[in-house]
């Protein structure tokens, strides 16, 4: 399979995050990618870094106003001080209800809060670059399926599907798998289909289609009512407007089993061959695995295959984009079976 990765994601390397109060070693980190691109060159994937600029695709998936904080947030963070090299920001104030979000205000932490949903999503020198690249990946995945390649995998990191419109969140800032899609329907296709096997909801990418009939949106994932991101992935959501009954949800209880996963994963493929897309687009998050260290499902090595195998029987053209896993080590493992299992059945 044709593998998208660019070096750049390295300057995406923040220190921190919070939990419980204390600063913690970031979960998401570089050994991420390292991890699945040596999996998948060990297999004998071929790689190439991203052709396409996204520069056009990404106003039509988030604010401008969000891009161009993104974009120049790093730099403001420095004006504000020069120390400020050595240190994170975090948000600490948000606009919920009653309060403004059309009122871009100067200050830095307050516009910070403005574009972020959580805490969660720290930024470092490199993010925009790094996300831009995997934003470009996307984009060029989507130009590769246009012009006759039947799968491509981007090993998209930061992560994507928890951005929004116009907000960061969960380790994400840039929605790749939006961009993909975006992308694909950009090049003459009519319909297309976005699986979210990532263990946590996304988010971003159902509000950004809501309420497009085009895009199926179907997502299997923890219950958002004990599980991150809490506010957004239950099972009556399902579309608004012309996108009614086009977004389909599979929250499944913390803990489930494998069997039961794969339950929700027949589901999410009879409704997805329903649509009958000329494209399909998988958030590929694999901290649906037994040794995630946040997430509670317990998928093995051996069920990452059975997944690949299953989704090459849609027969649909396919991009993957890496969302969330943070069992490292195993990381590369897993997703070079979801990659080996599509291309051999
Ligand atoms: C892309 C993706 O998978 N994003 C996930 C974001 C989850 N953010 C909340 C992390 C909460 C960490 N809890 C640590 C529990 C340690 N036992
Ligand atoms: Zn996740």
């Amino acid at each position: 399979m044709l593998i998208l990765f660019s070096t750049l994601h390295q300057g995406h390397a923040p220190a921190f995050e919070f939990f419980r109060g204390e600063r913690v070693p970031c979960f998401e980190t570089p050994a991420r990618a390292e991890f699945v691109i040596q999996a998948l060159l060990a297999r004998g994937h071929d790689m190439r870094d991203p052709e396409a600029d996204s520069s056009a695709v990404l106003p039509l998936v988030h604010s401008p106003r969000y891009l161009a904080f993104l974009e120049s947030g790093w730099t403001q963070w420095l004006a504000l001080d020069p120390g400020n090299n050595e240190r994170q920001p975090f948000p600490s104030v948000w606009p919920v209800r009653t309060l403004r979000s059309d009122r871009e205000p100067v200050d830095f932490i307050a516009r910070l809060g403005l574009y972020s949903m959580d805490n969660g999503s720290p930024l470092s020198a490199g993010t925009w670059a790094a996300a831009k690249a995997c934003a470009d990946a996307a984009a060029s995945a989507a130009g590769l399926l246009t012009r006759g390649e039947r799968s491509v995998f981007c090993v998209t990191r930061p992560p994507g599907h928890h951005a929004g419109a116009d907000f960061m969140g969960g380790y994400c800032f840039i929605n790749n798998a939006a961009v993909a899609t975006q992308s694909l329907l950009g090049s003459g296709c009519r319909r297309v289909a976005i699986l979210d096997v990532d263990y946590h909801h996304g988010n971003g990418t159902q509000s950004i289609f809501y309420e497009r009939p085009e895009v199926l949106v179907v997502s299997i994932h923890g219950d958002p009512r004990t599980e991150y991101p809490f506010y957004l992935g239950h099972a009556d959501e399902s579309g608004a407007g012309p996108g009614q009954g086009f977004n389909l949800n599979l929250p499944l209880p913390a803990g489930s089993s494998a069997a039961i996963w794969f339950e929700a994963l027949e589901t999410a493929c009879t409704r997805i061959a329903r649509h009958r897309p000329d494209a399909l687009v998988v958030s590929l998050g694999l901290d649906t695995f037994a040794g995630d260290p946040i997430s509670t499902f317990k998928l093995q090595a051996g069920d990452f295959s059975r997944l690949g195998a299953r989704l090459k029987r849609l027969g649909c053209p396919t991009v993957f984009v890496l969302e969330g896993g943070y069992a490292a080590s195993e990381l590369g493992s897993n997703a070079a079976n979801v990659a080996d299992a599509f291309e051999q059945g």
